[in-house]
């Protein structure tokens, strides 16, 4: 049976490629999902992918893969600095979480410093643009078949 993940974008995400190229890059959010695609075939993983402006929708999709989904890659976008939500929800169903971030929001406002997710994820990629997801493809894949 092979591996399955599940990849998670927050608010706004669906915008890739539309608007701030200077920070989020010209790839589109198709493009994105096509990236992704891509090295799971090379993996041999199963991808899913569920984007949200709500934060309670996306509390529910990492609710629905408890017990279904062997590991979750979440750009939470805007919700990575405010949702006690999010982190409760990975907390509660215990599948490991890798953090990705386009841009390095260390390297922005004040605002963007604090993580509430951080802490249930085994990991944060961030400010290595779409690629990072790719990276954390790996990372997870690595991590579930050593684990
Ligand atoms: O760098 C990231 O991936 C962020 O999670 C992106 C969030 C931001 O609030 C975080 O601080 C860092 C914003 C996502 C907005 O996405 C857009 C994409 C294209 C055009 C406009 C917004």
């Amino acid at each position: 049976m092979s591996i399955k993940i599940l990849v998670i974008n927050g608010p706004n995400l669906n915008l890739l490629g539309m608007r701030e190229p200077d920070i989020y890059g010209s790839t589109t959010y198709d493009g994105l999902l096509e990236l992704i695609s891509a090295e799971a075939d090379r993996l041999g993983i199963e991808v899913t992918f569920f984007q949200s402006n709500h934060e309670g929708d996306i509390v529910d999709s990492i609710q629905r893969a408890y017990r279904k989904i062997d590991g979750i890659i979440i750009n939470p976008a805007a919700y990575t600095h405010t949702s006690i939500a999010i982190l409760d929800a990975i907390k509660a169903v215990g599948i490991p979480t890798i953090e990705v971030h386009i841009s390095n929001p260390d390297l922005r406002e004040n605002f963007r410093k604090t993580s509430f997710i951080r802490p249930a994820c085994i990991a944060t990629i961030k400010g290595k643009g779409l690629q990072g997801y790719v990276e954390a493809l790996k990372s997870l894949y690595k991590y579930l078949t050593d684990n």
